[in-house]
């Protein structure tokens, strides 16, 4: 009987996965267009399950190519896509790693990541579904197309190296450490690589970070932020939030998961100033976003610092053509339990959240002494897990998971070698990575001021210069000793 019905699922997830990659894998001619620039740009035919009998079951995941600077013999990067699609953007001279491969005559491959961007394994986003999104499927994926590729294009012999930011990061190096025979070294840039639940640090971070580039600035956006902490707990004042920040919705009666997801957002928002260049604000003001939402939160002529927040709130809609804020915790829990998955547009924040409770934790909540905000405590995220996931998520099992994360690969203690840490000190991650050398073998980079992953956009270009510079002196370091590129 069981054995009829493992065959039977078999069949279904074989029709399953037919029926998902006549979805995903071929692409329009107009994406063909769009993305498959060079002759072997393609889809690599990827396990399903690395670690049952279900290996033999396939999907198509995505990857990108360029040998412009290739020397024969020379090394490969490989570039970690981590929660969103690849993008051809990366394969360009202006990203860190595609100069280095200039320097060292390296093939380029951009790799996608399973159940993002078009490298869908299932083709939708249910729980059976995401089973299979799991760290270690994914660097079972990264060692077997290494293996794969290498046998394919013939670049067996080739000395491989991984890199990535951020998550992907994190991706990077921990393929370093479970498969040092497959990659000669890793570059894992501002990568979190400790598990953690409670990630109160994160908004510490970034408001130490304003408080650095501007003291007043910060003190302003404290006061706002402690004005609206106060309001969000008192019904009465919920029409006026309304109004003042334009919401799409009043909060419901039954509020606490609305306020905190109305402080959450209104939290992103500080992190897209501090962590990133807000797209059209830097053009349109032709100076950095930072200093031109400083530059409302001291203008005294539009009230308090709480009403000059929510100036600039709304100059942001206006900016963004969004018609009003979003602040409905039901909405968000609908489009979050939505398991459909649109090839036209690709969801990755469901992906995202189902690592977040399975794995990693990193929720940015405020709920430590002394933080300078509040309102987003861990408790709504907890219940977000619940309510998107089903009830199998609960604060022991999600604090279970982390910590059996961190034994498996190690956190912050390293068991590697070659592996190459860049991080910038204003990137609020580096507080979950490593950021001092272990070991000659285990450097950290330092980029002072820099507020995004080596890899990424600069924001300081002299200091980005350097930086590239000092990784690429690492990567090369061994005619000396780092990596034994010959
Ligand atoms: C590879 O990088 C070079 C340098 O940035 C660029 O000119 C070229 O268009 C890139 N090729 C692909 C296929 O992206
Ligand atoms: C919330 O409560 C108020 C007063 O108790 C009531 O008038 C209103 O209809 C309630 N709103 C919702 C959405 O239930
Ligand atoms: C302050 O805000 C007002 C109203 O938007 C604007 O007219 C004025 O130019 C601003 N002042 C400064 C110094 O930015
Ligand atoms: C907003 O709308 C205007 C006019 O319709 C358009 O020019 C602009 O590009 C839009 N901006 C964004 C961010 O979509
Ligand atoms: C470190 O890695 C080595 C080789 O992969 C392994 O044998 C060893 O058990 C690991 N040590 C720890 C503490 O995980
Ligand atoms: C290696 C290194 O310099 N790392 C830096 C990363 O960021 C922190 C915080 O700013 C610095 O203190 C570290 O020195």
């Amino acid at each position: 009987m069981a054995h009829t019905l493992r065959w039977l699922q078999l069949l279904l997830l074989l029709l399953f996965c037919f029926c998902a990659q006549s979805l995903f894998r071929s692409p329009t001619q107009n994406e063909l267009l769009n993305t498959m620039v060079h002759p072997h740009d393609g889809w690599f035919r990827q396990r399903l399950d690395h670690f049952t009998q279900q290996r033999f079951l396939f999907w198509q995941q995505r990857y990108l190519i360029n040998d412009t600077f290739y020397r024969p013999g020379g090394p490969v990067f490989l570039m970690l896509v981590g929660e969103k699609a690849l993008n051809r953007i990366m394969l360009l001279k202006k990203y860190a790693w595609i100069t280095y491969a200039e320097r060292l005559g390296a093939f380029c491959i951009l790799l996608e990541h399973r159940f993002y961007g078009h490298s869908q394994p299932t083709g939708d986003l249910t729980i059976t579904s995401l089973q299979y999104l799991s760290s270690k499927q994914v660097l079972a994926d990264i060692a077997y197309f290494r293996i794969e590729m290498g046998q394919q294009m013939r670049l067996t012999q080739n000395k491989w190296v991984v890199f990535g930011g951020s998550y992907a990061g994190i991706l990077a190096v921990w393929s370093r450490i479970k498969y040092p025979n497959l990659f000669a070294a890793a570059v894992g840039s501002s990568a979190p690589l400790k598990a953690k639940v409670n990630f109160f640090e994160y908004f510490k971070m970034i408001d130490r970070i304003l408080t650095n580039r501007d003291k007043k600035c910060s003190k302003s956006v404290k006061e706002a932020f402690g004005h609206l902490a106060e309001m969000v707990k008192h019904p009465e004042y919920y029409i006026k939030l309304k109004d003042d920040f334009n919401l799409c919705n009043v909060f419901g009666n039954d509020s606490s998961m609305d306020t905190a997801y109305f402080m959450k957002n209104l939290l992103s928002l500080l992190y897209i100033i501090v962590q990133k260049n807000v797209m059209n604000i830097a053009a349109l003001q032709n100076r950095f976003p930072i200093d031109y939402f400083c530059a409302i939160m001291a203008n005294t002529s539009l009230g308090s610092p709480y009403y000059r927040f929510a100036h600039f709130e709304n100059n942001l809609l206006k900016i963004k053509n969004q018609s009003c804020f979003v602040s409905n915790y039901k909405d968000y829990l609908a489009a979050m339990s939505n398991p459909s998955m649109d090839r036209r547009k690709l969801k990755k924040d469901r992906q995202w959240l189902y690592q977040s409770c399975t794995e990693f934790g990193f929720f940015q909540t405020t709920d430590s002494k002394n933080h300078p905000f509040s309102g987003v405590p861990l408790r709504y995220f907890l219940k977000l897990c619940s309510d998107a996931f089903g009830l199998k998520f609960s604060t022991d099992s999600v604090s279970r998971a982390i910590r059996t994360t961190n034994r498996h690969y190690g956190g912050l203690k390293v068991n590697g070698s070659k592996i190459i840490f860049p991080n910038g000190s204003s990137d609020p991650w580096h507080v979950l990575g490593v950021t001092k050398n272990i070991r000659e073998d285990l450097p950290a980079v330092f980029m002072k001021g820099n507020t995004v992953v080596n890899s990424q956009r600069p924001t300081n270009k002299m200091i980005y210069q350097r930086a590239k510079v000092k990784t690429t002196v690492q990567i090369c370091k061994n005619k000396g000793k780092l990596i034994p590129f010959n």
